[in-house]
């Protein structure tokens, strides 16, 4: 299929996707999330001779900065938990998918873009990635699995402070906390992503596709977090708070919540 916002190549069985819209940080707009459906759902399972996938952000400020907010405003309660539900059936293809896919984060990767590297079976970060979930200084939750993958790479309590500080923390110490596998210099995340997904191709690919059944198997026995995630994406998408703060993000102010 043709893509407006994602860029495909494969060299040698080793795909390489990147998320195209740098002048919106390659925000997820819903036309993104639609390809990455139809991408992850119907294409890549079709590729024959695949060995795994890298996904990175176009230009050298961002992996993904997010959800675009600015398609937030216009969604209600109902809008914003069915796009939750669409965002977590995309997530969950990446995380089962049976080929090794990392994430080359090449900048910001906050909400819906650190969503994405966590749902990722490795991150290789440049020293330049930042990761944060900021959703709660727009009045809302984590809408793509953030809250439950969160606490599965660092723990209640570190995972706890980032959702409600909505504090970024840099490459080094996303290293030291688990969340990425390797700390690489600025340019270099693809190219160590290649070669990692080279070694781990030397390895019996039924083996590789069984060790990632059987590492997720471990975290899924609770897929209510992940459920009632989604129902509270779109509980609080319902609030005026919500409203205020993607207005306030788009206008670059502050925003003053009232709590209803
Ligand atoms: N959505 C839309 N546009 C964005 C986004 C975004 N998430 N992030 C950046 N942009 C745009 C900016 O508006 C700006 O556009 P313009 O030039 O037209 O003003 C352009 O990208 C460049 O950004 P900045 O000028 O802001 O660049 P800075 O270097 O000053 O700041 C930051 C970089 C810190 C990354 C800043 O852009 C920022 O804070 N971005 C928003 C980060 C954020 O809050 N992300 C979370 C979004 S919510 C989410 O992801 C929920 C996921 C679940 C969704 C479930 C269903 C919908």
């Amino acid at each position: 299929m043709e893509y407006s916002n994602l860029i495909y190549s494969e060299e040698n069985g080793i795909g390489l996707l990147t998320i195209n819209r740098p002048q919106a940080l390659n925000a997820l707009n819903r036309q993104t999330m639609q390809e990455l459906h139809t991408f992850f759902l119907q294409d890549a399972p079709r590729k024959a001779g695949l060995k795994g996938l890298i996904i990175t952000g176009a230009g050298e400020k961002a992996f993904v900065a997010g959800a675009d907010i600015k398609e937030f405003l216009q969604l209600d309660a109902a809008a914003g938990r069915d796009m939750a539900r669409f965002g977590h059936e995309v997530f969950n293809a990446i995380e089962q998918f049976p080929k090794p896919i990392i994430a080359a984060v090449n900048g910001f990767a906050l909400g819906g873009g650190c969503e994405l590297a966590m749902a990722c079976h490795l991150r290789i970060a440049g020293e330049k990635a930042r990761f944060g979930q900021p959703e709660v200084k727009l009045g809302i939750t984590p809408g793509y699995g953030g809250t439950q993958r969160l606490i599965q790479y660092l723990g209640k309590g570190k995972a706890m402070e980032l959702l409600l500080t909505a504090d970024m923390i840099g490459a080094e110490e996303a290293l030291q906390l688990g969340l990425v596998n390797q700390l690489v210099p600025a340019g270099e995340e693809v190219k160590e992503a290649r070669a990692l997904l080279e070694k781990i191709a030397q390895n019996g690919p039924i083996a590789i596709a069984k060790i990632i059944e059987l590492v997720n198997a471990y975290f899924r026995y609770n897929d209510d977090g992940f459920e009632r995630e989604i129902r509270a994406f779109g509980e609080t998408t319902g609030t005026q708070d919500f409203k205020e703060g993607a207005t306030a993000f788009i206008e670059k102010r502050k925003p003053a919540f009232k709590g209803r």
